[in-house]
């Protein structure tokens, strides 16, 4: 199959999931045209099958705002007319998915250009829900081919928010390289990170108000009370600052260790003692997988997709949004405990290889797209049901 992957290039999991989904399928015998305005962060070195499409976006003086979503939908156009593409998978729905909707038409009826979306988190649950883009959002998902949801719990946003009525939108969930996030066999930064007999609390995101990272100061700050151990946090984003003047405030700057943005994320999770994720709302928590298939036991918020990775009480724990008491309790009560973290740390990875690895996930994804080729041009997804009028959304259908 030839296939082109547009997604955002930057730091997020969307980008990550459809960078490492276009190498393993490259792997695995596919084409793969990755379609972006930069390279994708994770999309590094020359691998065979694989090629990178940049956007090119012009400017105009007209422009205070270059239409990137036409010139996207031109790059696939453009892409899928040169290397005579069979899909494109949109991740991420905005602009992806309307970008998609566009190059199809345009190659129509020359060539009959499938088309599928994968929803990942606030393209659904906040973005897409706004005005401006709730009708574009609603329209081109449901004008794809084949629509998936990272969590079942994003597949309930979907419907609940965008009538999509009896479309079907299949989960699949996010995957890791299970050989590449590892405990053993990584080098050891842990004497780089923390003093001996420190416990490192790690925390990795795009420290975007969604990730609460006030939050996590505010638990490191309890937990360090009682175990002698460092915040190590890795990423960056708008919240960066105010994490840090918290830390300063409550007086453990010192025990802070902002990292900036990382590319081998693995190598850093397998000195982890313990991850913390206490966003707001979270489709399904890479981040936290990461860290279980690294072996550290997870303390989130209860939200979301998270209670469909985090399995509580078992590979981590799972508080309310906002519980900073209840997150350092049970931070405190894992790190303590030696024997629980161990069982913690054990079933953390035995669930990520077990439910959530590439070789599991990844021939769902082909699945689908022999579905969805094997199909008549108009068997799916062509048709957009009217609205019913029910429930937040009661746009018309362009
Ligand atoms: O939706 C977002 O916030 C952006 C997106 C990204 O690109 O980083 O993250 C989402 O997609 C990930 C991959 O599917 C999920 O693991 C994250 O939970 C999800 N983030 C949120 O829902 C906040």
């Amino acid at each position: 199959m030839k296939i082109g992957i547009s997604c955002y290039p930057t730091y997020g999991g969307s980008g990550a999931v459809a960078t490492e989904l276009g190498l393993k399928l490259a792997e695995r015998g596919c084409e793969i045209h990755f379609i972006s305005y930069a390279q994708p962060f994770r999309l590094d070195g020359f691998r065979e099958r694989v090629y990178f499409h940049e956007v090119e976006l012009a400017d105009y003086p007209l422009f205070d705002h270059p239409p990137y979503t036409l010139a996207l939908a031109v790059a696939i156009h453009d892409a899928a007319r040169q290397y005579d593409l069979d899909l494109i998978h949109a991740h991420y729905a905005i602009p992806h998915a309307a970008s998609a909707w566009i190059a199809r038409e345009m190659l129509l009826p020359e060539k009959d250009l499938k088309v599928v979306t994968t929803l990942h988190g606030t393209d659904i649950t906040l973005v897409g829900q706004h005005p401006s883009f709730q009708a574009i959002t609603r329209f081109s998902i449901l004008r794809s081919h084949g629509l998936t949801a990272v969590s079942e719990y994003l597949k309930g946003e979907t419907e609940r928010n965008f009538d999509t009525g009896d479309r079907p939108i299949e989960v699949i969930p996010n995957f890791i390289d299970t050989d590449r996030y590892r405990r053993e066999g990584k080098p050891c930064h842990r004497s780089r990170l923390a003093d001996e007999g420190e416990r490192i609390l790690m925390h990795i995101s795009n420290f975007r108000p969604v990730k609460r990272v006030f939050d996590l100061v505010e638990v490191f700050a309890r937990v360090q009370e009682s175990v002698p151990s460092r915040l190590v946090l890795v990423g960056d984003g708008p919240e960066r600052s105010r994490a840090a003047k918290r830390a300063e405030e409550l007086g453990i700057m010192d025990r802070v260790v902002f990292l900036g943005k990382h590319q081998s994320v693995e190598e850093l999770l397998a000195c982890a003692d313990l991850f913390l994720l206490p966003s707001e709302s979270e489709s399904f928590g890479l981040a936290a997988l990461e860290a279980m298939a690294c072996g550290v036991p997870v303390v989130a918020s209860r939200v979301g997709g998270l209670p469909e990775v985090v399995a509580h009480g078992e590979t981590g724990y799972l508080l309310p949004v906002g519980d900073v008491d209840g997150m350092a309790e049970a931070s405190v009560g894992i790190l303590e405990d030696e024997e629980l973290w161990a069982r913690l740390s054990r079933a953390g990875r035995e669930r990520a290889v077990h439910e959530f690895s590439g070789e599991k996930i990844v021939p769902r994804y082909e699945a689908l797209y022999k579905e969805v080729l094997g199909k008549g041009s108009r068997d799916r997804g062509s048709e957009v049901p009217e609205a019913s009028g029910e429930g937040p959304f009661r746009g018309e259908v362009p």
